[in-house]
């Protein structure tokens, strides 16, 4: 064997003892001149130690954790000519050949901090190791990210980067540990994680954005608006009649008309009668803003999730207007074709699973709203009328309120109101 050439420790500035954070290469790796052997970190910067030849790691003298000072060996490496690499396998060409591109990072040290004359130069975002070493996924992400990790205990292999090329950002980080401490701080106990592949075969099925988004906003709402929900009933015999028989001319301009924009119809209604389901609480928590407008969000299951577009100034439409709004948003949505103006300024939702099946269900409220109507399958039921059971059929209605805003009482007023609208139409017209 040839001889070794010693790798030290270079002049680091007025740093003693500075800890290794990372060793990035292993007995028996190639390295060309300038690759990074190992990273230190001290109280104000860190860097990577370069090898200063190319050749054959001999011999790695240093270990994560460790403490440094200059002169002290890191490694030994067999020089190029020499060196005959025993498991020289030819990495692929992959991403990590364009690791060393820098990226210049904001919260990078002040130049003063910078070790004086350090050969050792500044690191880049590189490809390591999650924190902790072992078997984790690897991940990308500077040493300063790195460290603000260990700060704040965060697992960077459960971080997802947002950086350039997956590149795991300081503010992920941030993200990260704020959202783990939101259940903490809200007094919440954490789900345990569970390892399910001990179990069985698993596998893993990644969110869609709107999944994602939709699942915040609903935990936002479900810990923040203390939900009660009304059931109620409407009689919708009469209602079917009229919809049947208005059904031809719907389809004549393309609409089909399904019970969802009566029950919008009625909602109107009931909304102008009872004003404060029409409002939000404001964030101070000592008022509530009344909207002097009617625009109602629609509940649409589309391919990539749940998407509520919202009809606007719906107190100003027919029924025929409003099923051809419904129409109109439904299949944007399924086409993903929902702009973001599409899901604003709603100021009450309904959410139709009628289409489906279901008795009844206990909808989430879409914060900062303060009540949603859920509608179930409307199924032919025996009521009594006096003397007889006659078949009627009977529409399910699920009104979850914020208990906050809406007192009990108001809310079964609201659903009544609804029944009698839904059980007969005249009463749009008062
Ligand atoms: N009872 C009985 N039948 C009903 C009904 C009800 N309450 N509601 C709808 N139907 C019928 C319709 O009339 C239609 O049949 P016809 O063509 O014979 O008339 C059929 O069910 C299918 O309706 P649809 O679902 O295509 O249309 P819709 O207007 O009823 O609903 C929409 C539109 C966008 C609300 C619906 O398609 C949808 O996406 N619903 C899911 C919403 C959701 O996921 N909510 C849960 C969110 S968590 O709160």
């Amino acid at each position: 064997m040839a001889d070794l050439q010693e790798v030290r420790v270079p002049d680091i500035g007025d740093f003693d003892q500075v800890d290794v954070i990372e060793v990035l290469v292993s007995e028996g790796d190639e390295v060309d001149v300038d690759d990074s052997l190992i990273t230190l970190e001290s109280d104000k910067a860190s860097l990577e130690v370069p090898s200063p030849v190319a050749g054959v790691v001999r011999e790695v003298a240093v270990s994560v954790g460790d403490q440094v000072s200059e002169g002290d060996v890191i490694a030994k490496v067999e020089p190029a000519e020499e060196a005959a690499p025993d498991d020289a396998e030819e990495e692929p060409e992959s991403e990590e050949g364009s690791e060393s591109e820098p990226e210049p990072e904001a919260d990078e040290e002040p130049e003063a901090a910078k070790p004086r004359a350090a050969r050792g130069r500044e690191r880049e975002p590189s490809k390591g190791r999650a924190e902790g070493g072992g078997a984790g996924p690897e991940v990308y992400a500077s040493p300063s990210v790195r460290k603000r990790a260990r700060e704040l205990q965060v697992d960077l292999s459960a971080v997802e980067g947002t950086g350039r090329k997956g590149r795991i950002t300081p503010e992920d980080v941030e993200e990260h540990a704020r959202r783990a401490e939101e259940p903490a701080a809200a007094g919440l106990p954490r789900i345990p994680e569970v390892d399910f592949a001990r179990f069985g075969e698993v596998e893993a099925q990644e969110l869609t954005r709107i999944q994602e988004l939709t699942g915040e906003a609903m935990h936002r709402s479900w810990v923040n608006l203390p939900h009660v929900t009304q059931f109620d009933e409407a009689d919708v015999t009469e209602l079917e009649r009229f919809r049947k028989s208005r059904k031809a001319e719907a389809e004549e301009r393309g609409v089909n008309l399904t019970p969802v924009p009566f029950v919008i119809a009625a909602c109107v209604a009931a909304l102008k009668k009872f004003p404060r389901f029409n409002s939000s609480l404001h964030p101070d928590g000592d008022r509530i803003v009344l909207k002097h407008y009617i625009n109602i969000g629609v509940a649409v299951d589309t391919p990539r999730g749940l998407v509520v577009p919202v009809i606007r100034d719906a107190d100003r439409k027919g029924i025929l207007e409003l099923a051809e709004a419904v129409d109109d948003v439904a299949s944007r949505a399924r086409e993903g074709k929902i702009a973001p103006d599409d899901i604003q300024g709603g100021t009450f939702t309904v959410s139709s699973l009628g289409g489906i099946g279901g008795t009844a269900f206990t909808p989430i409220i879409n914060a900062p709203e303060v009540a949603i109507l859920g509608v179930s399958r409307a199924r032919m039921q025996p009521v009594w009328q006096g003397e007889d059971f006659e078949p009627r059929l009977i529409l399910p209605l699920s009104l979850s309120y914020d208990h906050r805003v809406i007192d009990g009482a108001a809310a079964a007023r609201f659903t009544r109101y609804l029944a009698e609208v839904l059980g007969d139409l005249r009463n749009l017209l008062l």
